[in-house]
């Protein structure tokens, strides 16, 4: 029978190494340790354990750092079918040493049958909120810590009333005494309802997914059973294998939101570290993620355009047998950022706010309005301007914010 491989893709610096030594040293250290000094014998049994370096594109100029990408396929037989094993299989102990970067995984067929990808995705997202044609919007409660349950109410109701698809909690809060997990959800949903009889809209609140790994399941289901309809998740601190073990539960039957806290010490050097594409992207839609956030290249916290949309290459690729995951380009965003989102995400991403929405001067619900309001010149093709003369929430975002073209 023909071995199936993972395939590592690297990027290795170094201002004079022998990139062809360096990429054979990898693909048999990484696996059968060594390989000249085993007796034949040995060789032939120990051959189905032994990496294959596939490919060595050197990249050599006077002005650039001298670099190589690196392709290397280790054989599945390695490491179990999960996340965990295959990473410190291809980048564990080799992520600290020296000037390299792990910039992309490709699964193998035998790997893959192992996940089954995001519950929802974008069409299951799409369908509980019965929104098909165009961009979700999601708002963030914002400075929540030390509320009390009738507070976090009437900000979730403000936000709610201003139209929004999904609202989620801020990722800091945690469960706390004030505002315990099914409690939250609880006060919440009777506020989603409420607003839905004014609105007319359903919604999703995402509940934010916090204590003991061990007990992560069982309170997603405490959750689930007071009537949280989505989860928010710190993937990263986590580890992937914990949200594929909760994407993969049958009993945890709703969309999972992925926060991308802690990813900034993964993915911005451009010598070390993991792509913002693998990292949030092919990684995060493997192990389930029914949306995925990351920064954006417009607001506060900035991501370059190219590896945004690399993260979106990633969710959305129509060659994967998972359902695709909903890009949320986010922090700092605001009305007026609407046109350069839509140009660059399309009908398929969800906007999403915080400050954007709880800093408009008339209000939350204003500037959920607002948003909805930018979302709806966008897509018709009206320029945020003119559809502002006829509307006043987004007349007083643009006022405060600006647009950016
Ligand atoms: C990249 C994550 C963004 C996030 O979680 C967050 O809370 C953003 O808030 P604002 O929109 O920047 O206020």
């Amino acid at each position: 029978m023909m071995s199936s491989y993972c395939v590592a893709t690297y990027r290795l610096f170094d201002d004079k190494a022998d990139f062809h030594k360096k990429a054979q040293g990898i693909a048999v250290g990484l696996t059968v340790g060594s390989w000249t000094e085993l007796p034949e014998a040995k060789k032939a049994a120990m051959e189905k354990h032994l990496g294959k370096v596939l490919s060595v594109e050197v990249v050599e100029s006077a002005s650039e750092v001298r670099y190589a990408n690196i392709q290397i396929a280790y054989p599945d037989v390695n490491f179990s079918a999960d996340i965990p094993a295959l990473l410190v299989t291809v980048f564990g102990k080799l992520s600290m040493d020296g000037r390299i970067r792990l910039i992309d995984l490709s699964f193998s067929d035998g790997f893959l049958t192992h996940f089954s990808g995001p519950k929802f995705g974008i069409q299951g997202v799409r369908k509980l909120l019965n929104v098909t044609d165009r961009p979700l919007l999601m708002s963030i409660f914002k400075s929540v810590i030390g509320y009390d349950l009738p507070e976090l109410r009437e900000q979730f109701l403000a936000q709610a009333l201003g139209g929004v698809d999904l609202i989620k909690d801020d990722e800091i809060l945690f469960d706390n005494p004030l505002t315990p997990i099914e409690q939250r959800v609880h006060i919440c949903m009777s506020a989603a309802e409420e607003a839905k009889r004014e609105t007319g809209q359903s919604l999703l609140y995402a509940v934010n997914l916090t204590g003991k790994t061990s007990q992560l399941g069982q309170q997603a289901k405490l959750a689930i059973a007071a009537g949280a309809n989505a989860l928010l998740f710190n993937v990263l601190a986590y580890g992937f294998d914990a949200l594929h073990e909760l994407s993969a539960d049958p009993e945890i039957n709703v969309p999972i939101a992925a926060h991308p806290a802690l990813a900034g010490a993964i993915y911005p050097s451009s010598y070390h570290g993991i792509s913002a594409s693998l990292l949030l992207g092919k990684l995060m839609r493997l192990a389930g993620a029914d949306l995925v956030l990351f920064p954006s290249p417009y607001g506060s916290v900035v991501m370059p355009i190219e590896e945004n949309l690399a993260i979106k290459e990633a969710l959305l690729a129509s060659d994967s047998r998972q359902a695709t995951s909903f890009p949320v380009p986010s922090a700092g965003i605001h009305p007026g950022l609407v046109p350069l989102i839509l140009r660059d995400f399309g009908n398929d991403v969800v906007v999403n706010a915080g400050g954007g929405v709880h800093g408009h001067p008339m209000g939350a619900a204003a500037g959920g309005r607002a948003f909805r309001q930018a979302i709806d010149a966008t897509t018709s093709g009206i320029s945020l301007e003119e559809y502002a003369n006829t509307h006043q929430e987004l007349a007083e975002a643009i006022r405060l914010w600006g647009v950016r073209t």
